[in-house]
């Protein structure tokens, strides 16, 4: 069965070409800095937004045209793996990410929850080892059910707590089974609605005790991910505790799991946090924990999680410029944490929005490359903090001076000037980079 027939296999034809179904500026083989291109961005496709999102809003019905509705639930599930796998090979992306409920149905109860996952995953198994597509990563939602009303493991009722658990270790069941690369918590409802009935301490050291027990659980199944947090500040949760990433660094340092855990950066996520992406991505590198992005971008006039696809290429540069800075993203990758505009409710669309974002990447990816060989923010940045290679600057940072030794030398010296930053001819130049 085929869900697009009249699609072959996308391939790289260059900016000229008319097919809306070829790649115009990814080139899975180009070369760029010494790694293929397909190296670089190692793409994946969100199981969620591809194939059970279905184009409602708050204020509309189901929109999207889908064909892999069967019988039953099960039925339905075994179409989407089908269809699933033909868009992967089709777009020539090595990687999926999924949560346990997008591949799943959860049935009446939890023992049968855990048996479609496994009969599914087996079926997933199968596909993997035909094409060679890999899993990036996998989650567990936690945050949908009615139960998870006050949170999973920062839930105030310990029956979520334990549940939540069950749903960790099948996670991490299956992350073994599909050889993933990493695995991912996104705390959507591990937050709070009010702090006047909140014991924060407590419900954080709750979510640490659970991150805990699936590093000693991987351990003794000997699988160890790359653990990542999610970090979002709100929505759905009014405060959500893995607020950006520096503070899911600072939760992660006082519970002492640095060296099991990075982050997962998505774009609008950063956004909604007041941050721009790079500033996330910067943040992350400099703790050494930048692990793998969820490439998004929101909309500046809305203030939600829009999820859109990443068409913005000075976004895009400034993202890429971050990850070759840090030496390339592996073994995190760079999922398309992006759904299609309501207005977009053709089954092509999926392909096609994905040919967007994966060519919007590519164009990032070369303009970051070339950024980076003319040393376009080396040489601007040595130049701005010159004053600390000589002289005074350069025994500030040797660690020789202390407040009264500058003191002395500030009395001597406090006739300051500064240089101007001339930071539009700074814009405009970077500009020309981008198109
Ligand atoms: C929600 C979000 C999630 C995580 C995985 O905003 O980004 O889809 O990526 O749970
Ligand atoms: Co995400």
């Amino acid at each position: 069965m085929h869900y697009f027939p009249n699609v072959e296999k996308i391939k790289y034809e260059g900016k000229t070409t008319e097919n809306l179904f070829a790649f115009r500026h990814y080139n899975p083989e180009e070369v760029i800095m010494g790694k293929t291109m397909k190296e670089h961005l190692r793409f994946a496709v969100a199981y969620w937004h591809t194939m059970t999102q279905d184009g409602s809003d708050p204020f509309g019905d189901p929109v999207n045209q889908r064909t892999w509705f069967g019988e039953t639930p099960m039925d339905t599930a075994r179409n989407r793996v089908e269809a699933f796998f033909e868009i992967l090979t089709k777009l020539d992306v090595e990687y999926f990410c999924f949560h346990d409920v997008d591949i799943a149905p959860a049935g009446d109860s939890l023992e049968e929850f855990f048996s479609n996952i496994d009969e599914i995953t087996d079926l997933i198994k199968e596909k993997m080892d035909q094409t060679g597509i890999k899993l990036l990563w996998n989650t567990a939602n936690m945050f949908s059910h009615p139960r998870f009303v006050n949170g999973a493991a920062s839930s105030n009722n310990a029956e979520v707590f334990a549940y939540s658990a069950a749903q960790v270790k099948k996670g991490l069941d299956v992350s073994k089974k599909l050889g993933g690369e990493n695995y991912v918590f996104w705390g959507g409802r591990e937050g709070y609605e009010s702090l006047l009935n909140t014991n924060m301490k407590f419900e954080q050291d709750n979510i640490a005790r659970l991150f805990k027990m699936a590093i000693a659980y991987g351990e003794k199944i000997g699988h160890k991910p790359q653990f990542l947090i999610e970090p979002k500040p709100m929505e759905p949760s009014k405060h959500q505790y893995d607020f950006d990433a520096a503070t899911a660094m600072a939760f992660i340092q006082k519970h002492g799991l640095e060296n099991d855990f990075k982050l997962n950066l998505e774009a609008n996520h950063a956004t909604l946090a007041g941050h721009t992406f790079e500033h996330e991505l910067n943040v992350a590198r400099d703790y050494d924990a930048l692990g793998s992005i969820d490439a998004n971008q929101g909309d500046v006039l809305l203030g939600w999680d829009t999820d859109e696809f990443p068409t913005n290429i000075y976004d895009t540069t400034l993202a890429m410029y971050e990850i070759l800075e840090n030496g390339g993203i592996a073994p995190g990758g760079i999922n398309f944490d992006s759904k299609v505009r309501r207005s977009s409710f053709a089954m092509d669309d999926l392909l096609l929005a994905h040919i967007a974002g994966m060519d919007t990447f590519a164009r990032g990816l070369k303009a970051a490359a070339a950024l980076k060989e003319d040393r376009f923010f080396d040489d601007l940045k040595e130049k701005r903090y010159a004053s600390y290679t000589t002289g005074i600057g350069a025994k500030i940072v040797a660690d020789e001076e202390d407040l009264e030794s500058l003191t002395t030398y500030a009395l001597a010296h406090d006739d300051i000037t500064n240089e101007s930053s001339h930071l539009e001819v700074v814009k405009s130049r970077l500009n020309d980079y981008l198109v």
